[in-house]
């Protein structure tokens, strides 16, 4: 389990509880982009009071977007023996008590698991309308762009067989903000993983504030653009070709 976390310092220990206490197994990496408000010394604390060792951190010096964070966590645990790899925000929107829903579905033979907002059973508690539709109008456009089926491609709660991740050239991933999550659900569907989705339930935040910004939605905007473009380029070239 992969946590990224920017000024999350009052969430953390609340979120690693809540993941103990459903599954007491799970390992937890981390991510920390040097959070001002002492995020990184609250996951050394962490860490150090768990005797079981299940809870690692990794002290990033920059606030260089989720993207990268992922992809360094991803990284770390693929040095590692792990064999699914998951990610989950830092804020409590995503419940550890609906973890198993994701892990069933990797153990029933998905490689890529999306917690989803938007398949029946899904739902959304206390977002600001403006935020539901941003989120909603990004997963329209990123259907349609892409031509794919996935109805929450933008959400950050999953599991990742680590195969994929392996698969993947983690080190082409340029996407620094929540475009990541397009990004690489994207180039998992290009390599042809089974991608899965199940309903969970997002819970916006109590504590704290979000990251989001608008140069993250631009970024997401653009880059979706660029790939359905050159991915339709390249079919027509191959018609063209035949
Ligand atoms: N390490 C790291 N974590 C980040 C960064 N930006 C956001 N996060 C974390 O990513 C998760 C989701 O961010 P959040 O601001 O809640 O996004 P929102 O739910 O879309 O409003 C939280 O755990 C954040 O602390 C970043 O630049 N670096
Ligand atoms: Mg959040």
């Amino acid at each position: 389990m992969i946590i990224p976390t920017y000024d999350e310092r009052e969430n953390l220990g609340l979120i690693v509880g809540r993941l103990h206490a459903a599954l007491p197994t799970t390992h937890v990496l981390v991510v920390d982009d040097g959070s001002p408000d002492g995020t990184g010394d609250v996951a050394d604390a962490l860490a150090s009071n768990d005797d079981a060792g299940r809870i690692h951190v990794m002290h990033r010096t920059e606030k260089n977007g989720l993207g990268a964070a992922y992809i360094a966590g991803f990284r770390w645990g693929l040095e590692r023996d792990y064999t699914v790899l998951v990610e989950m925000d830092a804020d409590g929107s995503h419940a550890p008590e609906q973890l198993h829903r994701l892990l069933d579905q990797v153990d029933a033979g998905a490689d890529l698991v999306l917690g989803s907002r938007y398949v029946p059973g899904g739902t959304v508690v206390n977002w600001p309308k403006h935020r539901e539709w941003l989120s909603r109008g990004g997963n329209i456009y990123s259907r349609v762009a892409l031509g794919v089926k996935v109805k929450d491609i933008t959400g950050g709660y999953r599991a990742y067989r680590r195969e994929v991740l392996e698969k993947l050239d983690l080190a082409a991933v340029e996407s620094h903000g929540y475009c990541f999550q397009v990004d690489l659900a994207w180039r998992a569907l290009q390599e042809g993983f089974t991608l899965r989705e199940v309903p969970i339930t997002f819970t916006e935040r109590e504590i704290g504030e979000s990251k989001m910004s608008g140069g993250i939605v631009r970024e997401a905007l653009l880059k979706v653009t660029q790939w359905g473009l050159r991915n339709r380029i390249a079919k027509i070239k191959g018609v063209a070709a035949r």
